[in-house]
Protein backbone atom coordinates (compact mmCIF):
# COMPACT_ATOMS: atom_id res chain seq x y z
CA UNK A 1 0.00 0.00 0.00
CA UNK A 2 1.13 3.70 -0.52
CA UNK A 3 1.46 5.21 2.64
CA UNK A 4 -0.68 8.48 2.37
CA UNK A 5 -3.24 9.63 0.34
CA UNK A 6 -3.95 12.05 -1.23
CA UNK A 7 -0.64 13.24 -1.87
CA UNK A 8 0.31 15.93 0.95
CA UNK A 9 1.65 19.43 -1.04
CA UNK A 10 1.35 18.18 -4.29
CA UNK A 11 2.80 21.04 -6.38
CA UNK A 12 0.63 21.05 -9.56
CA UNK A 13 -2.22 22.97 -10.39
CA UNK A 14 -4.15 20.37 -11.95
CA UNK A 15 -2.58 17.12 -12.26
CA UNK A 16 -3.34 14.34 -9.31
CA UNK A 17 -5.10 16.88 -7.52
CA UNK A 18 -8.32 14.55 -7.33
CA UNK A 19 -7.12 11.03 -6.49
CA UNK A 20 -9.18 7.74 -6.94
CA UNK A 21 -7.54 4.84 -5.29
CA UNK A 22 -7.73 1.03 -5.46
CA UNK A 23 -5.71 -1.75 -3.73
CA UNK A 24 -7.17 -3.60 -6.80
CA UNK A 25 -8.50 -2.86 -9.81
CA UNK A 26 -9.05 -4.66 -13.24
CA UNK A 27 -7.65 -1.59 -14.66
CA UNK A 28 -6.65 2.06 -14.11
CA UNK A 29 -7.86 2.77 -17.77
CA UNK A 30 -11.34 1.11 -17.28
CA UNK A 31 -11.77 3.01 -14.04
CA UNK A 32 -10.43 6.08 -15.79
CA UNK A 33 -12.97 5.81 -18.77
CA UNK A 34 -16.25 5.14 -16.23
CA UNK A 35 -14.66 8.51 -14.14
CA UNK A 36 -14.68 10.42 -17.45
CA UNK A 37 -18.43 9.31 -18.25
CA UNK A 38 -19.22 10.62 -14.84
CA UNK A 39 -17.93 14.35 -15.93
CA UNK A 40 -14.03 13.69 -14.05
CA UNK A 41 -12.17 17.26 -14.18
CA UNK A 42 -8.81 17.48 -15.92
CA UNK A 43 -5.64 16.20 -14.05
CA UNK A 44 -7.99 13.73 -12.23
CA UNK A 45 -5.66 10.30 -11.51
CA UNK A 46 -6.41 6.67 -10.83
CA UNK A 47 -4.08 5.03 -9.26
CA UNK A 48 -3.66 0.87 -8.14
CA UNK A 49 -1.63 -1.21 -6.20
CA UNK A 50 -2.60 -4.14 -8.63
CA UNK A 51 -4.16 -4.76 -11.70
CA UNK A 52 -6.22 -7.93 -12.77
CA UNK A 53 -6.30 -7.06 -16.42
CA UNK A 54 -3.48 -4.26 -16.65
CA UNK A 55 -3.41 -3.63 -20.85
CA UNK A 56 -0.17 -2.57 -22.66
CA UNK A 57 -0.98 -1.15 -26.69
CA UNK A 58 -2.19 -4.00 -29.26
CA UNK A 59 -3.93 -6.32 -26.68
CA UNK A 60 -0.82 -7.51 -24.95
CA UNK A 61 -0.71 -7.43 -21.09
CA UNK A 62 1.24 -5.16 -18.14
CA UNK A 63 2.14 -7.54 -15.67
CA UNK A 64 2.67 -6.83 -12.22
CA UNK A 65 2.60 -8.11 -8.45
CA UNK A 66 1.26 -6.14 -5.84
CA UNK A 67 2.01 -3.20 -3.79
CA UNK A 68 5.20 -2.90 -6.08
CA UNK A 69 4.57 -0.42 -9.18
CA UNK A 70 3.33 2.80 -10.22
CA UNK A 71 0.28 1.85 -11.89
CA UNK A 72 -1.46 5.43 -13.08
CA UNK A 73 -4.14 6.32 -15.47
CA UNK A 74 -4.29 10.37 -16.21
CA UNK A 75 -7.37 12.44 -17.40
CA UNK A 76 -6.97 15.02 -20.05
CA UNK A 77 -9.00 16.75 -22.27
CA UNK A 78 -6.43 18.02 -24.76
CA UNK A 79 -7.04 19.47 -27.92
CA UNK A 80 -6.79 17.40 -30.93
CA UNK A 81 -3.08 18.52 -31.98
CA UNK A 82 -1.59 17.54 -28.92
CA UNK A 83 -2.95 14.12 -28.43
CA UNK A 84 -0.55 12.80 -30.58
CA UNK A 85 2.32 14.31 -28.47
CA UNK A 86 0.80 12.94 -24.96
CA UNK A 87 3.03 9.82 -25.59
CA UNK A 88 6.38 12.09 -25.37
CA UNK A 89 4.74 13.78 -22.16
CA UNK A 90 4.64 10.48 -20.61
CA UNK A 91 7.85 8.90 -21.47
CA UNK A 92 9.07 12.06 -20.38
CA UNK A 93 8.14 13.03 -17.46
CA UNK A 94 9.07 9.46 -16.24
CA UNK A 95 12.20 9.60 -17.63
CA UNK A 96 12.65 13.01 -15.81
CA UNK A 97 11.46 11.62 -12.91
CA UNK A 98 13.58 9.03 -12.47
CA UNK A 99 16.37 11.62 -13.01
CA UNK A 100 15.52 14.16 -10.41
CA UNK A 101 15.33 11.56 -7.71
CA UNK A 102 18.21 8.70 -8.65
CA UNK A 103 21.60 8.69 -10.51
CA UNK A 104 20.09 6.68 -12.87
CA UNK A 105 20.02 7.17 -16.58
CA UNK A 106 16.60 6.23 -18.60
CA UNK A 107 16.74 6.27 -22.04
CA UNK A 108 13.71 6.23 -24.61
CA UNK A 109 12.71 3.74 -26.86
CA UNK A 110 9.96 4.91 -30.04
CA UNK A 111 7.47 5.42 -29.16
CA UNK A 112 7.05 5.38 -25.83
CA UNK A 113 9.25 2.99 -23.58
CA UNK A 114 11.88 4.26 -21.12
CA UNK A 115 14.55 1.72 -20.32
CA UNK A 116 17.12 1.49 -18.04
CA UNK A 117 20.47 -0.28 -19.52
CA UNK A 118 18.51 -1.60 -22.08
CA UNK A 119 15.92 -3.29 -20.08
CA UNK A 120 12.15 -1.75 -20.17
CA UNK A 121 11.22 -0.06 -16.57
CA UNK A 122 8.15 1.72 -17.89
CA UNK A 123 5.50 2.11 -20.75
CA UNK A 124 2.32 4.19 -21.35
CA UNK A 125 -0.94 3.60 -23.11
CA UNK A 126 -2.75 6.42 -24.61
CA UNK A 127 -6.44 5.78 -24.48
CA UNK A 128 -8.57 8.37 -26.57
CA UNK A 129 -11.98 9.42 -27.46
CA UNK A 130 -12.22 11.23 -30.80
CA UNK A 131 -15.46 12.01 -32.85
CA UNK A 132 -14.50 14.12 -36.00
CA UNK A 133 -11.95 16.38 -35.71
CA UNK A 134 -12.66 16.75 -31.79
CA UNK A 135 -10.74 14.98 -29.42
CA UNK A 136 -13.24 14.19 -25.95
CA UNK A 137 -10.77 12.79 -23.96
CA UNK A 138 -7.48 10.90 -23.42
CA UNK A 139 -6.57 9.12 -20.81
CA UNK A 140 -2.98 8.41 -20.42
CA UNK A 141 -1.91 5.13 -18.48
CA UNK A 142 1.80 4.92 -17.55
CA UNK A 143 3.29 1.44 -15.94
CA UNK A 144 6.65 2.12 -13.83
CA UNK A 145 8.28 -0.75 -12.06
CA UNK A 146 9.34 0.48 -8.87
CA UNK A 147 10.29 -2.48 -6.38
CA UNK A 148 9.28 -4.96 -9.14
CA UNK A 149 11.14 -8.62 -9.06
CA UNK A 150 11.46 -9.36 -12.27
CA UNK A 151 13.29 -12.38 -12.06
CA UNK A 152 10.24 -13.77 -10.68
CA UNK A 153 8.44 -13.29 -13.21
CA UNK A 154 9.31 -15.41 -16.53
CA UNK A 155 7.40 -13.41 -18.57
CA UNK A 156 9.23 -10.30 -18.59
CA UNK A 157 12.45 -11.30 -16.56
CA UNK A 158 14.63 -10.86 -19.62
CA UNK A 159 13.64 -7.96 -20.74
CA UNK A 160 12.23 -5.50 -18.11
CA UNK A 161 13.83 -4.11 -15.11
CA UNK A 162 12.68 -1.93 -11.70
CA UNK A 163 13.79 0.95 -9.84
CA UNK A 164 15.00 -1.11 -7.55
CA UNK A 165 16.65 -3.73 -9.40
CA UNK A 166 18.65 -1.23 -10.71
CA UNK A 167 19.93 0.59 -7.37
CA UNK A 168 19.99 -2.48 -5.14
CA UNK A 169 17.32 -0.69 -2.57
CA UNK A 170 13.61 -0.09 -1.97
CA UNK A 171 12.70 3.26 -3.65
CA UNK A 172 9.86 5.28 -2.83
CA UNK A 173 6.67 4.63 -4.94
CA UNK A 174 5.29 8.18 -3.12
CA UNK A 175 8.15 10.03 -4.20
CA UNK A 176 8.35 8.80 -7.73
CA UNK A 177 5.21 9.23 -7.82
CA UNK A 178 5.12 12.85 -6.90
CA UNK A 179 7.66 13.87 -9.01
CA UNK A 180 6.11 11.86 -11.75
CA UNK A 181 3.33 14.50 -11.72
CA UNK A 182 4.88 17.29 -11.29
CA UNK A 183 6.86 16.49 -14.46
CA UNK A 184 4.08 15.70 -15.82
CA UNK A 185 2.04 18.84 -15.30
CA UNK A 186 4.81 21.32 -16.63
CA UNK A 187 5.18 18.86 -20.12
CA UNK A 188 1.62 19.30 -20.28
CA UNK A 189 1.75 22.68 -19.90
CA UNK A 190 4.96 23.38 -22.37
CA UNK A 191 2.55 21.39 -24.92
CA UNK A 192 -0.04 24.08 -24.60
CA UNK A 193 1.76 27.36 -24.99
CA UNK A 194 3.15 25.22 -28.18
CA UNK A 195 6.99 24.53 -27.15
CA UNK A 196 8.73 21.90 -28.74
CA UNK A 197 8.95 19.18 -26.18
CA UNK A 198 9.78 16.90 -29.11
CA UNK A 199 13.04 17.76 -29.54
CA UNK A 200 13.68 16.92 -25.31
CA UNK A 201 12.11 13.66 -26.22
CA UNK A 202 14.18 13.17 -29.58
CA UNK A 203 17.61 13.75 -27.83
CA UNK A 204 16.86 10.80 -25.30
CA UNK A 205 15.48 8.69 -27.70
CA UNK A 206 18.37 5.63 -28.13
CA UNK A 207 16.11 4.60 -31.18
CA UNK A 208 17.43 7.35 -33.59
CA UNK A 209 20.49 6.86 -35.64
CA UNK A 210 20.22 3.13 -35.20
CA UNK A 211 19.46 0.11 -37.67
CA UNK A 212 16.19 -1.33 -36.78
CA UNK A 213 13.19 -3.42 -37.70
CA UNK A 214 9.72 -2.38 -37.25
CA UNK A 215 6.91 -4.54 -36.91
CA UNK A 216 3.45 -3.45 -38.24
CA UNK A 217 0.63 -5.87 -37.73
CA UNK A 218 2.19 -8.76 -39.87
CA UNK A 219 4.40 -6.39 -42.16
CA UNK A 220 8.38 -5.97 -41.03
CA UNK A 221 10.07 -2.84 -42.62
CA UNK A 222 13.87 -2.24 -41.92
CA UNK A 223 15.72 0.38 -42.21
CA UNK A 224 18.23 3.04 -40.41
CA UNK A 225 16.05 5.06 -37.89
CA UNK A 226 16.82 8.67 -39.42
CA UNK A 227 14.63 10.93 -36.99
CA UNK A 228 10.86 11.67 -35.57
CA UNK A 229 8.99 14.66 -36.92
CA UNK A 230 7.48 16.86 -34.89
CA UNK A 231 3.93 14.29 -34.31
CA UNK A 232 6.41 11.89 -33.16
CA UNK A 233 6.20 9.86 -36.54
CA UNK A 234 9.23 7.83 -36.91
CA UNK A 235 11.06 8.51 -40.31
CA UNK A 236 12.62 5.45 -42.00
CA UNK A 237 15.08 5.75 -44.24
CA UNK A 238 14.27 1.87 -46.38
CA UNK A 239 17.50 0.27 -48.28
CA UNK A 240 16.06 1.41 -51.30
CA UNK A 241 16.66 4.88 -50.33
CA UNK A 242 12.72 5.76 -49.63
CA UNK A 243 11.49 7.54 -46.64
CA UNK A 244 9.12 5.41 -44.94
CA UNK A 245 7.22 7.67 -41.97
CA UNK A 246 5.83 5.05 -39.37
CA UNK A 247 3.18 6.13 -37.09
CA UNK A 248 2.61 2.91 -35.30
CA UNK A 249 4.81 -0.20 -35.05
CA UNK A 250 7.15 -1.93 -32.80
CA UNK A 251 10.61 -1.20 -32.90
CA UNK A 252 13.40 -4.03 -32.29
CA UNK A 253 16.92 -1.92 -32.09
CA UNK A 254 19.89 -3.98 -34.20
CA UNK A 255 23.50 -4.33 -32.70
CA UNK A 256 25.04 -0.79 -32.25
CA UNK A 257 27.98 -0.62 -34.38
CA UNK A 258 30.76 1.89 -33.47
C1 LIG B 1 3.05 -0.56 -22.74
O1 LIG B 1 2.51 -1.37 -23.71
O2 LIG B 1 4.22 -0.50 -22.46
C2 LIG B 1 2.01 0.24 -21.98
C3 LIG B 1 1.89 -0.20 -20.57
C4 LIG B 1 0.89 0.67 -19.82
C5 LIG B 1 0.57 0.09 -18.47
C6 LIG B 1 -0.26 1.02 -17.65
S1 LIG B 1 -0.38 0.52 -15.99
C7 LIG B 1 -1.58 1.71 -15.68
C8 LIG B 1 -2.50 1.70 -16.89
N1 LIG B 1 -3.52 0.68 -16.74
C9 LIG B 1 -3.38 -0.30 -17.65
O3 LIG B 1 -4.13 -1.30 -17.74
N2 LIG B 1 -2.35 -0.03 -18.46
C10 LIG B 1 -1.70 1.21 -18.10
P1 LIG B 1 3.36 -2.16 -24.78
O4 LIG B 1 4.33 -1.24 -25.45
O5 LIG B 1 2.37 -2.87 -25.61
O6 LIG B 1 4.21 -3.17 -23.93
C11 LIG B 1 3.64 -4.33 -23.42
C12 LIG B 1 4.76 -5.36 -23.33
O7 LIG B 1 5.68 -4.96 -22.31
C13 LIG B 1 4.29 -6.73 -22.94
O8 LIG B 1 3.93 -7.49 -24.07
C14 LIG B 1 5.50 -7.32 -22.24
O9 LIG B 1 6.43 -7.81 -23.17
C15 LIG B 1 6.14 -6.10 -21.61
N3 LIG B 1 5.75 -5.94 -20.20
C16 LIG B 1 4.61 -6.32 -19.57
N4 LIG B 1 4.64 -5.97 -18.29
C17 LIG B 1 5.82 -5.34 -18.07
C18 LIG B 1 6.44 -4.73 -16.95
N5 LIG B 1 5.85 -4.68 -15.76
N6 LIG B 1 7.66 -4.21 -17.15
C19 LIG B 1 8.30 -4.23 -18.33
N7 LIG B 1 7.77 -4.79 -19.43
C20 LIG B 1 6.54 -5.34 -19.31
Amino acid sequence: MYSTYPIDDLRTRFIGQKTLYYPVTSSTMDVAKQAIRDGAREGTIIIADYQTSGRGRLGRKWITSPDDSILLSIILYPEMEDLRLLNMVAALAVAQSIEKLTDLKPILKWPNDVLIEGKKVSGALIESDVQGEQANSAIVGIGLNVNLDPSSMPEISETATSLKEMLGRDVSRLNILESLLCEFEELCQALRHGEPIHKEWQRRLDTIGREVSVKQGNEVLEGYAESVDKDGNLLLRCPDGTLATIIAGDVTLKAKSY
